[in-house]
């Protein structure tokens, strides 16, 4: 059976992933590593791994239906400052402390997906964008750029596809905006 590696994030709008851009060149000159193409700079709210292309299918329908039971409250996430995950070596940009609303919207979206047999993390919820792998040095620079305010008003479901050098992201379904 075929599966899909699959993943639900908050997308920016082109104009944010610009200007995270623009985090990620100034974290480089300080950590080193790879910068990820601005296109593809995302916040995972939900990893799933691989899942089966029939489940796949139900999700990516349920989450263009954009019930209020599958959408995405609206809200806002401060992306202010960097952080690092040195295991990975990987530099991110994300919020100082985790908003209560976007706590809740990871939550209840794992909430639903247990509902389908998938089994929520262990880990507890760090919502980051990441900027920089393979960086060279762990520690973050000590200032980041102005913050950036990040007003969200849906989500995405992304097949993340291995190819010859890397992955690729491919958004197969989003919520529309509620009361949108
Ligand atoms: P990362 O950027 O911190 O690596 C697609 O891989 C997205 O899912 C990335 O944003 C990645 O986060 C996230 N993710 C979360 N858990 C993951 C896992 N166990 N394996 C791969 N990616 C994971």
């Amino acid at each position: 059976m075929s599966t899909l590696r699959l993943f639900y994030a908050l997308w920016p709008s082109p104009s944010l992933a610009a200007s995270l851009a623009g985090w990620a060149e100034q974290a480089r000159l300080t950590c080193g590593g790879r910068a990820m193409r601005t296109e593809t700079l995302h916040l995972t709210l939900a990893f799933l791994g691989p899942v089966d292309s029939a489940l796949a299918d139900e999700l990516a329908d349920e989450l263009a239906a954009a019930t209020p039971e599958r959408g995405l409250a609206p809200g806002d996430v401060p992306l202010e400052r960097y952080g690092v995950f040195s295991r990975q070596r990987i530099l991110w940009a994300g919020p100082s402390e985790t908003p209560f609303g976007l706590q809740q919207a990871h939550d209840d979206l794992w909430q639903w997906l247990a509902g389908y047999g998938l089994t929520p993390p262990t880990q507890p919820f760090r919502p980051h964008v990441t900027l920089l792998r393979n960086i060279t040095q762990a520690e973050p620079p000590d200032d980041a750029p102005a913050p950036l305010a990040w007003h969200y008003d849906r989500m995405v479901l992304v097949a993340s596809e291995s190819l010859t050098g890397g992955s690729r992201y491919r958004i197969v379904a989003q919520s529309r905006p509620l009361g949108g």
